[in-house]
């Protein structure tokens, strides 16, 4: 086992020379590029240090010189060192380097026949030697010489000619938003004139082939242009935007200064082969990196430690993007539910890290949904304390004072005291701090007076035992016993570890609405019964907490039914009288109709001190799942027949919950139909999403064999659907033929496990099958431990974060825990493992 180097944020120091200008010539070739730099260095006057350290990995380096004279640098690890002058002078050498050979998919590689770079975090140091890090910042021109159609890089065009092209970028930017792409390419284009009235020339370039899967992300790029410019006053500063679709690519998008690149599945779409979620997902993701221009290209990081300064931010504006387009209560409740089931589940474990960690090994295995999505909550905690108009005077202020900087989350959290005069100490623990606070409630009534007692506790995390106390905003709303609202949402700010709020003048004692809207990232825990429960879901007004008290019931009904217990009445009927209010939105509804994750009932059940048992998790979500759809067996009709969308299809929120709603009623009328209805809606199916939806429902109930092998026809040509089909059938495997089947599926001559979409399409459905995957011989652990080792030496970076399957491991019984500990061990064990993979199994098995 190799020794890991930690880097720490308190050893952060400036680089001691400022960078005036790159010029960078790529002459490509598929195993044989050169790439040609002329860098103006400059001494840094922010610094006393003059070391000339350029970063450089596995670059074949032929010359160099300084200021035109010929230099030999000392080639050490990870770069190379050279004696330099005091003063300004230009650096200039060749590298080469083979993209053909890269299959890790950072720095410059080949997808298809088609160059494309990948360089967040640390990738442009496999193009040339270079000081990457964030807070060094350039302006580029890059001339590309290749006899590809297209040659696109960042910035503005600015000369071209017969096989070749220059770009030039006025914009000083990191290297880690260099992007070069190079292939057969054919563009989408379009037009959007800026609120200043400039006009910006927009293209989607994809393969050939795939030009009839662009016009719904074309309208979402507009979109998004127009949303910033109205909501946040952030207009686009080039001439031109480009976004490439490419078929490998290790994470969603790419935010490159004006060329974002794009794995294929975010952003391709038509309703023949995409379904309503792709279709909302790709719109966010186009949004968000869209959005980055400011928040993150602009503004940048000073160092990875930062990384949620520019991701949560992001994060937290495309999901305000999102609930603009297609409505604020079902994104939350879909925001949370990702949340809870992959933060909370993050936090609770061996890799609980705070958004803005002090220390890493590996930066790539920091983009988490800890820095992600918990950055966005953070944000949307912050905005709660100082609100509306204070979150806007603050935006205002960090665009101003910061544009052009590489700045930190203090320079952050500075610009909201200065903006609203607020202390912002200890909010920052939400920044600095691991885990998630679980606030315990107890409340009274005496004399008119409720009282509500909230105690805040969070477990210690890796590395941090001492938890103090957080301000937590709860939003809080009180109805009477009739239903009726007599108290409006208000804020509560919890700032001490035990926090009374009384209100006075009240007739009757009421009934608590608490954490509306899901106000901060917490556990709440607060001993209900089930009849308070069935109240809430009946006549709450907050959304979210409608669908909470039914998740809640569902959770307590699950949970009793695993130790032997039957489904509760109040359930029933609390999920029939939604499935049939015509006054609720369908999305809604087919939310409140979903059961918890068995993966969170494992984390519930193991916060409480039990060893949850995945078999009979499993065995009691099938039987609430029959229990539902047989109490409510006339209600599936009616439903397929109201939420059928006849007509052309329209990925609009307003259809897509319709479908979303058909969808939830062919699933649970499978449970007692035996599949029939679904079948016969499959041989009807007019888009991917109804599609996809009763194949499901027929792999659900063992069905469906015939329709996998037709589906496979019709859409062997398309690698999307394909990457589905893969996933289908390991996702809906019974436990005991889920390893089986991802084994079989990995056997299969389309199985192209170097393509990261294809690998996580059957290996990822495998790990997020619950009880599939921690099935008690430990055949769940073996395989992907089989896996991780093969893929880890091709590609690092999907080996370490696939790694995240064994993370609850501690949470069950000795027997397991004593497979996946081999099973780690042995993923460990494998010789010459990434520090990506290594890094990720040594905090797993701490
Ligand atoms: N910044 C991108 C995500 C991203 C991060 C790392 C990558 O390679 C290691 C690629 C993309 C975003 O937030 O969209
Ligand atoms: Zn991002």
């Amino acid at each position: 086992m190799t020794i890991q180097e930690t880097i720490y944020l308190s050893d952060y120091t400036p680089f001691g020379f400022i960078v005036e200008d790159v010029h960078l010539t790529f002459k490509l070739a598929p195993t044989t590029t050169r790439v040609i730099s002329r860098i103006r260095f400059a001494p840094n006057p922010d610094s006393s240090s003059r070391d000339f350290f350029l970063h450089g990995e596995g670059l074949n380096l032929h010359w160099a010189k300084v200021d035109g004279a010929d230099v030999a640098p000392d080639l050490v690890k990870g770069g190379l060192r050279c004696d330099v002058p005091d003063t300004a002078f230009t650096w200039e050498c060749e590298v080469e380097i083979d993209p053909q050979g890269n299959t890790a998919l950072e720095g410059l590689y080949m997808s298809n026949g088609m160059y494309c770079t990948q360089c967040e975090a640390e990738g442009f140091r496999n193009i040339t030697f270079y000081p990457d890090r964030p807070d060094v910042m350039s302006v580029f021109t890059v001339r590309i010489e290749g006899d590809n159609p297209a040659l696109l890089s960042n910035g503005n065009p600015a000369d071209s000619g017969e096989g070749w092209a220059e770009w030039h970028d006025p914009w000083p930017k990191p290297a880690y938003l260099f992007a070069l792409v190079a292939g057969d390419l054919r563009n989408y284009p379009g037009s959007f004139k800026t609120m200043s009235g400039r006009d910006v020339e927009l293209n989607l370039w994809v393969r050939p082939g795939d030009e009839g899967k662009c016009a719904f992300g074309m309208e979402a790029l507009k979109k998004s242009m127009i949303w910033d410019e109205e909501v946040y006053g952030r207009e686009y500063d080039l001439d031109i935007f480009n976004i490439v679709a490419v078929d490998d690519f290790n994470m969603g998008a790419m935010e490159n200064k004006g060329l974002n690149i794009f794995n294929s599945a975010v952003v391709l779409a038509s309703p023949e082969t995409s379904t309503d979620a792709n279709f909302e997902r790709i719109e966010a993701i186009i949004a968000h990196e869209y959005f980055h221009n400011w928040t993150g290209n602009r503004i940048t990081c000073r160092d990875w430690f930062q990384l949620c300064l520019k991701e949560g931010l992001t994060v937290f504006r495309d999901q305000q993007f999102t609930g603009d387009m297609r409505g604020h209560a079902v994104k939350r409740i879909n925001d949370v539910v990702t949340l809870r089931s992959r933060q909370f589940r993050e936090d609770s474990g061996p890799l609980a890290h705070p958004p803005r960690p002090d220390q890493f090994v590996e930066i790539n295995n920091f983009y988490t949904v800890t820095v992600y999505e918990k950055g966005a909550e953070v944000i949307n905690i912050l905005k709660h304390l100082v609100g509306d108009d204070g979150y806007k005077k603050a935006l205002d202020l960090y665009f101003d004072r910061h544009d052009g900087d590489a700045a930190t989350i203090e320079d952050w959290l500075q610009v909201f005291e200065d903006a609203t005069g607020r202390d912002l100490t200890q909010f920052k623990r939400w920044y600095t701090d691991a885990g998630t606070p679980h606030v315990k409630v107890a409340d009274s009534f005496d004399n008119g007076i409720y009282t509500l007692t909230f105690t805040q506790e969070t477990a210690p995390t890796p590395g941090q035992d001492d938890k103090p106390a957080r301000v937590i905003p709860i939003a809080v709303g009180l109805l009477d016993p009739n239903g009726n609202e007599v108290l409006p949402t208000q804020i509560l700010e919890m700032a001490e570890t035990t926090q009374s709020f009384s209100f006075e003048g009240l007739s009757a004692k009421p009934v608590p609405s608490i954490l509306r809207g899901f106000s901060a990232p917490v556990v709440l825990e607060r001993e209900t019964s089930a009849e308070e429960q069935a109240f809430l879901l009946a006549h709450d007004t907050d959304p979210f907490n409608k669908w909470e008290a039914g998740q809640a019931l569902a959770k307590d009904c699950l949970i009793a039914m695993t130790q032997g217990g039957t489904p509760d009445q109040g359930l029933l009927d609390g999920m029939t009288t939604v499935a049939r209010d015509h006054s609720l939105d369908p999305a809604f509804r087919a939310l409140a109709l979903g059961l918890p994750a068995q993966d969170d009932i494992a984390a519930t059940l193991a916060a409480r001190g039990i060893t949850p048992d995945p078999d009979k998790i499993w065995r009691a979500h099938q039987a609430l799942k029959q229990a539902i759809a047989q109490h409510l067996q006339d209600v599936w009709p009616r439903l397929l027949a109201e939420m059928a969308t006849p007509g052309p299809y329209s990925p609009d929120a307003e259809h897509a919950g319709k479908r979303a709603l058909h969808g939830v009623a062919l699933a649970y009328l499978s449970q007692i139909d035996g599949g029939t209805a679904a079948k016969a809606a499959y041989t009807t199916a007019g888009n991917m999403t109804e599609q996809l939806s009763a194949l499901a429902c027929l792999l659900s109930v063992e069905k469906g064999t015939d329709e996998l092998a037709t589906f496979r026809e019709q859409w062997q040509h398309d690698r999307l659907v394909m990457d589905k089909w893969f996933g289908l059938q390991v996702g809906y495997a019974s436990p005991e033929n889920c390893v089986a089947t991802a084994k079989r599926l990995s056997e299969d001559a389309d199985f192209n496990w170097k393509n990261p979409n294809r690998f996580r399409a059957v290996f990822g459905a495998m790990m997020m099958h619950h009880a599939g995957f921690h099935q008690a011989d430990g055949s769940g652990y073996n395989l992907l431990a089989d896996w991780l080792i093969k893929l880890d030496p091709v590609n690092g970076q999907i080996s370490a974060r696939m790694s995240t399957g064994y993370e609850t491991w501690k949470r069950y019984d000795a027997d397991r825990q004593a497979k996946a500990r081999a099973a780690l061990k042995r993923i460990n064990g494998a010789p010459d493992l990434s520090r990506n993979l290594g890094e990720m199994v040594t905090r797993i098995l701490k």
